[in-house]
């Protein structure tokens, strides 16, 4: 049986929502945020504290894209991975990588600035630097989806919910001011999807245990 470990809304949302998408089923623990502090016991679990944690057998990973790739190759196959012999295989993996590295990690630094330390840990300047840059970056996004429903090989893959985390956090983080119209509809169809919803009520409930 999977166990996911997670936090309400954290990366780990982005293995539930795949795992929702391939209809697989899956234990999900979900603890307060931040778990090394909240649930210090968590450590003898994921010696870094973060989450997701993800156990599949002896399979253990504590990266969220890396943890999306697993679930399509070993599970599929499906139409959510792009294979490298399609023409947009090259495409699918930057995106896929992009959602974390490049869109999320200036994100979570902008979180823990504003809006996670004690006050007087706050430092506005940092803040504002990382907005500039999520922003700019954001702009990528909203090029890469002219014309399209879809990141790439004109279907919904898991590089759409990689991506598509970072817009969801984006609203926690009151950066979706900078969504264009074309990317707030993107948005929009992204988080319309069953399987979205089903990971969010699963969560909800998980939480509530
Ligand atoms: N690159 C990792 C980042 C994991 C990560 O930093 N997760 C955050 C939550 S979104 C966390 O656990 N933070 C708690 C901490 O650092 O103590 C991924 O994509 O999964």
């Amino acid at each position: 049986m999977i166990k996911l470990y997670h936090c309400r809304d954290a990366r780990s949302f982005r293995c539930a929502w795949a795992l929702e998408e391939m209809g697989l089923s899956y234990e999900l623990e979900t603890m307060p945020f931040p778990p090394r502090i909240e649930c210090p016991d968590y450590l003898q679990i994921n010696p870094i504290g973060t989450v997701p944690f993800f156990v599949d057998g002896n399979s253990r990973l504590t990266e969220s894209v890396a943890i999306l790739q697993y679930i399509v190759e070993r599970y599929g196959p499906t139409s959510l991975t792009v294979l490298p012999d399609e023409p947009d295989y090259a495409h699918w993996l930057e995106w896929l990588h992009f959602g974390e590295a490049t869109l999320t990690v200036p994100q979570a630094i902008l979180l823990r600035y504003r809006f996670l330390k004690p006050e007087e840990g706050q430092l506005p300047g940092v803040a504002l630097h990382f907005e500039k840059i999520f922003s700019n970056r954001l702009q990528a996004v909203d090029a890469a989806l002219t014309g399209k429903s879809y990141l790439c090989s004109d279907r919904f893959t898991i590089a759409d919910i990689s991506v598509g985390y970072a817009l969801m956090l984006s609203r926690v983080l009151q950066l979706d001011k900078y969504f264009s119209p074309s990317l707030q509809q993107y948005w929009e169809r992204l988080s319309s999807r069953p399987a979205f919803f089903a990971a969010k009520h699963r969560q909800k409930v998980s939480a509530q245990l």
